[in-house]
């Protein structure tokens, strides 16, 4: 089953959305495998969004993580990658439609609420980066037979 990473920033954590959001993925089917809040540190900060290092919105980036605790998830489906996408919204909240957690919980790009990984390659190495295999659960929900042909 595909996995990938998803992570409520510390936005959506100060204000409240970790129990509406982990709800929109609970009720689209898939599975929770990993879960834990914590404080990013800067070099996996850093890591987390290598390919904007030298972006001009870096700086900005790196503080509004390091702010306050975020909520790290693993999540597990068929499919999960393109589907927590979908469910996630556009980048920018300005752009991402109503239904979506960007659409209906966010104003700004520099504020979206959460994360998550944009391909499968990089699913795994977030994963890598924020959890070890112990952190992660293996189980079967009681509801899997209903979920998938
Ligand atoms: O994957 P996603 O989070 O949707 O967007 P990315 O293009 O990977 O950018 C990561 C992160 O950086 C984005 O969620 C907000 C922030 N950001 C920004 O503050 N200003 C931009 N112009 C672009 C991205
Ligand atoms: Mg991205």
């Amino acid at each position: 089953m595909d996995r990938t990473f998803v992570m409520v920033k510390p936005d959506g954590v100060q204000r409240g959305l970790v129990g509406e959001i982990v709800s929109r993925f609970e009720s689209k089917g898939l599975k929770m495998v990993g879960a834990k809040l914590e404080r990013l540190p800067e070099e996996r900060i850093a890591d987390q969004y290598r390919e904007h290092l030298e972006k001009p919105f870096f700086p900005g980036l790196k503080q509004y993580i390091m702010s306050g605790p975020c909520f790290l998830m693993v999540w597990e489906g068929k499919n999960v990658v393109p589907i927590v996408r979908r469910i996630v919204g556009a980048t920018n909240p300005a752009e991402a439609e109503p239904g979506s957690i960007r659409g209906d919980y966010a104003l700004d790009i520099g504020r979206n609420v959460i994360h998550a990984s944009d391909s499968p390659e990089s699913a795994d190495r977030e994963i890598g980066i924020h959890f070890t295999p112990a952190e992660l659960v293996a189980y079967t929900r009681i509801d899997q037979g209903m979920l998938y042909e």
